[in-house]
């Protein structure tokens, strides 16, 4: 569906026939040529797999997505067909977990913004670069405490921040931070507020305006996961109209193609989905790719079957 790097693409080239959609100058030509044998599709977190393609590949089994979220494969499709879904999990967390605190701290401590002021002269020519706000020991809430919610916390507790956290349930791995169901209660409790959830048809907008105006005028959202967790809308206007005070986002609605308003925004950190891309992690998780396409047609266990 999507390109890997080459040290995934020899070896899925070696040991199955691939047809790269990606490439393809038509590509319903290519589905409808090779619909009878294809039997998996290779995929990427962002790109999943729709409805509409499953129903075009009547011999599909498998679904590998190089990547921990799958919410952009349409499971109901793959539940109705008997068609496994799997994923990498655990291999990209302490990646996504770095990431995530990282934005925080380049955005808390203008870290962009001082790169700038010295390449662009500002230094020399008017002094000292305005100061910044403090990140350690301030509030932070996780939205979302599953495995990269709670690296998260582990490296938030190294900054003596006070953490609290939201899921479904209280996590006993969590006894230090305290548990708080609301959102909206967790938002406004929180200097910073981590959207670290696995996305779904049920978390859509899960961040929605109410939890955006709590996080309020100082506050920042950082979000590593889908950004279909947060009404984009609401996070946009927010920020422009000061009830938001910042937010760094490594994901965004139509990705590649952000909305261009945020581009204007000063106070917001953007980044290209790049929170699991290090060049260990991105070696791992094409290696479990590969691990579950080979266990599945050579009739093994599933290493991380998602369905
Ligand atoms: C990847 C991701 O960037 O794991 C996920 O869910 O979104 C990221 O790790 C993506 O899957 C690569 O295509």
């Amino acid at each position: 569906m999507g390109p890997y790097p080459d040290w995934d693409q020899e070896p899925l080239d070696a040991e199955f026939n691939m047809h790269r959609l990606f490439e393809a100058a038509d590509q319903d030509a290519l589905i409808r040529d090779h619909a009878p044998s294809i039997r998996g599709i290779a995929t990427r977190g962002e790109l999943g797999a729709s409805r509409d393609l499953i129903a075009a590949l009547p011999a599909l089994e498998i679904i590998a997505v190089y990547g921990v979220g799958y919410d952009a494969v349409d499971i109901d499709a793959c539940r109705e067909r008997g068609i496994r879904v799997t994923n990498t999990p655990d291999v990209l967390t302490k990646d996504v977990a770095d990431f995530g605190v990282s934005m925080m701290l380049a955005l808390t401590r203008g870290i962009v913004g001082g790169d700038g002021w010295v390449r662009n002269g500002s230094w020399a020519e008017q002094g000292l670069y305005p100061l910044q706000r403090r990140a350690y020991g301030t509030r932070a809430g996780i939205l979302g405490l599953g495995r990269i919610g709670l690296e998260v916390g582990r490296r938030l507790a190294g900054f003596d921040m006070d953490i609290a956290y939201s899921d479904i349930t209280a996590k006993d791995e969590a006894t230090d931070w305290t548990f708080v169901a609301d959102p909206v209660e967790l938002a406004r409790r929180s200097d910073v507020l981590f959207v670290t959830l696995a996305a779904s048809a049920k978390t859509r907008d899960i961040v929605n305006r109410n939890v955006i105006e709590a996080v309020g005028p100082d506050g920042m959202i950082v979000n590593v996961s889908r950004a279909s967790n947060i009404d984009e809308e609401a996070l946009i206007e927010a920020i422009r109209a000061g009830q938001l005070g910042s937010a760094a986002l490594d994901v965004f609605e139509g990705e590649p193609n952000l909305d261009r308003r945020f581009l204007d925004l000063p106070n917001v950190l953007l980044q290209p989905h790049q929170a699991s891309a290090t060049v260990e992690t991105r070696k791992a998780m094409g290696k479990l790719l590969r691990d579950n396409l080979t266990a599945h047609f050579a009739g093994r266990d599933l290493p991380t079957p998602a369905l």
